[in-house]
Formats: structure tokens, C-alpha cells, sequence
């Protein structure tokens, strides 16, 4: 990796579209109806900018917090790995965030490199073009592709100092507690001792805020929610009529998170083209279509624990919103 160059590499080869009528087909057959396994197929074009519309919403202070925090701790975070690398793994349009812990990576002098992976390889390509310039001494090597798959590639070409890899947003609560599992123990089985992992987890806190943060007054979630029909629509020839299906986020105390459902006005049938065959919903029935896990500190420490990883610090905002579990492999 040269300094002052952007490469942008493909992870993975599968046919997308293909995966994804596997994936939708499987997830219209369970009882519930469940897409929630898969949340990238939220991030379309719309649904990523449907997602930022989020971050900017009075109610949702995710961002806000998990930003505030970066703003007095990334020096901190960054001086106790001694990293020289960055890996964002979901680094979607590289913000305020990402350059705050670049400006601590980079302030330190020398070389330093940023690795993020992402969904969307426009995005990849747009927000890598203006962090170079930013940036003129970093290397940037994008992989476009999914944080599920295989992740070595990301880790080949491996610098002498230790890396640090951010998982930021409260992603890892969109994952089933499988795919957690699973995801965690793959990425720290790809890390080298010495290299970090600081993972973005929104707290356990007051029902009502919660709910109030999926649920917002300018309905800008329910159209994030209905977004995912329009997907399904587009890629798989699917006749969903959006309007057909209300947004409710309700929190599930037992399971610590916000489930995100859509559900039927009234009895009908879906045809999807490439499933081939129709999809049929009894009036008020629903379909799961994310799941957004709340953490302890105790809880997130657990959670790196179970994949092996050593935690070594946890940093909440003023308000105990949000927090940044870092841990060491
Ligand atoms: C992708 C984890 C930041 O779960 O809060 C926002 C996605 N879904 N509103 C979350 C989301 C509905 C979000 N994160």
C-alpha cells in the first residue's frame, strides 16, 4: 500500500441477487415471517440515505452520543492500542467519526492506513476520494462487501504495528445472537496479538427513549422500515405495496433489544417474481425486519469475551447512552 492511494478491492464473489432470494425466501417461509438476519438489505441506495436522515433525528442519539464520546476519548483509544492501521468494518460514508480517530491515528506521524469495508462501492470510492485529501499521507484500501463473510483478505498485507479494527454505530446489535457469535469468533481468529477491537454498543436504558428512538414524529424509521419492501420490490421482482404494511418498533425487555416489524393492513398476497410464488399475510400479520441489541458494560464485555478477546476498556458518553468497549486479541 502506497501513501496517498485509494485502491478499492472486492470481498467475496457471489451473485448478490441470487443470495438474496435465498435469503428473503428463507426468511418469508419462517413462522414469524423474519427478515431481520439480514439487515444489509436495508442499506440500498434510499435505505442508507433514509439512514442518515436518521442519525440527524432529535430522537435518535445514537450518533450523537457514540460521536461525542470519539471526540474526547479517540486520542486515548488509539494512544493505548499504539495502532497504525485502521479497519472499519461497516464504514459506510466515513464521518465525523471515522476522522476523529484518523486525526488521533495521524497525528502521531509516520504511516498509517485505513482499511474500511463497506456495502456500497460508490460510497467506498466517494468518501475514500475526500479522505485522501484530507489525509495525504494515508494509504487507503477499500474492500466493498459484507462484514459476514470471509474477512481475511482484510488482514493480508499486514502492517508491523497493531491494528485497530472499529465495528462502530451499534451494528453488532443488528446481528442475531449467532451471527454475533459467529462474526466475533471470525475476526478475532483473523487478529494478530496486540490488535484492537473497539466495538460501538447502545446501552440498556428507559424503555420509552428507546422506543421513541425507532419511533420517531417526522416517520422517518417507518419509511427506513418500508424501504426494505421497495428493495425486495427492485431486486426480486416483488409487487410489495408498501403502503400495505404499518412500522411498529416495539422493546422486547426479554431479549434486550428493539425489534423492528412490518405488519400487514390486510389480509393479502405478494407475488415475488423470483422467489416464484406469492406471499401470503393474514390481516395484522407481521414480518420481523431488524433487530437492534441493547448492552450492559457488563454485557459487551461478555460478548468480546466469548470470541476470545481480552476487554480493556469501556468509555460511555455523559449521558450512559452509548457506549465503546475496546478489547485486545
Ligand atoms: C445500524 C445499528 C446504527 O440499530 O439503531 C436505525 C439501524 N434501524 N433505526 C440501529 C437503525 C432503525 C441502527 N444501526
Amino acid at each position: 500500500m502506497t501513501p496517498g492511494r485509494l485502491e478499492i478491492l472486492r470481498l467475496g464473489a457471489e451473485d448478490p441477487a441470487c443470495r438474496m432470494a435465498e435469503d428473503v425466501r428463507r426468511g418469508l417461509a419462517s413462522d414469524p415471517k423474519d427478515l431481520s438476519p439480514w439487515p444489509k438489505y436495508l442499506y440500498d441506495g434510499e435505505g442508507s440515505r433514509l439512514f442518515e436522515e436518521i442519525t440527524r433525528l432529535p430522537e435518535y442519539y445514537q450518533t450523537r452520543a457514540e460521536t461525542s464520546i470519539l471526540r474526547r476519548r479517540a486520542g486515548e483509544i488509539v494512544g493505548r492500542t499504539g495502532c497504525r492501521e485502521l479497519v472499519e468494518l461497516g464504514s459506510g460514508a466515513a464521518g465525523e467519526k471515522t476522522r476523529l480517530l484518523l486525526d488521533a491515528l495521524t497525528a502521531r506521524g509516520g504511516r498509517a492506513r485505513y482499511v474500511p469495508l463497506d456495502v456500497s462501492e460508490g460510497v467506498l470510492r466517494r468518501s475514500g476520494e475526500l479522505l485522501l485529501r484530507e489525509y495525504p499521507g494515508l494509504s487507503i484500501r477499500g474492500f466493498a462487501g459484507d462484514f459476514e463473510g470471509p474477512l481475511e483478505r482484510l488482514f493480508e498485507d499486514a502492517p508491523e504495528a497493531p491494528r485497530l479494527v472499529a465495528f462502530l454505530g451499534g451494528t453488532v446489535g443488528n446481528l442475531t445472537p449467532r451471527r454475533r457469535r459467529r462474526f466475533l469468533r471470525g475476526l478475532a481468529a483473523a487478529l494478530r496479538p496486540g490488535d484492537a477491537l473497539l466495538v460501538g454498543v447502545d446501552l440498556v436504558k428507559d424503555p420509552g427513549v428507546l422506543e421513541a428512538a425507532y419511533n420517531d414524529r417526522a416517520g422517518v424509521t417507518a419509511r427506513f422500515n418500508r424501504n426494505l419492501l421497495r428493495v425486495i420490490n427492485a431486486r426480486l421482482g416483488g409487487r410489495f405495496d408498501p403502503g400495505l404494511f404499518e412500522h411498529r418498533a416495539p422493546y422486547v425487555a426479554e431479549e434486550s433489544r428493539i425489534e423492528m416489524w412490518l405488519h400487514s393492513r390486510r389480509e393479502q398476497e405478494v407475488p415475488v417474481e423470483a422467489l416464484g410464488l406469492a406471499v401470503t399475510f393474514a390481516a395484522g400479520e407481521g414480518v420481523r425486519t431488524e433487530i437492534s441489541a441493547k448492552f450492559t458494560p457488563g454485557s459487551a464485555r461478555r460478548m468480546a469475551q466469548e470470541a476470545g478477546l481480552e476487554p480493556a476498556g469501556f468509555y460511555a458518553d455523559g449521558g450512559r447512552l452509548f457506549g465503546l468497549l475496546l478489547a485486545v486479541a
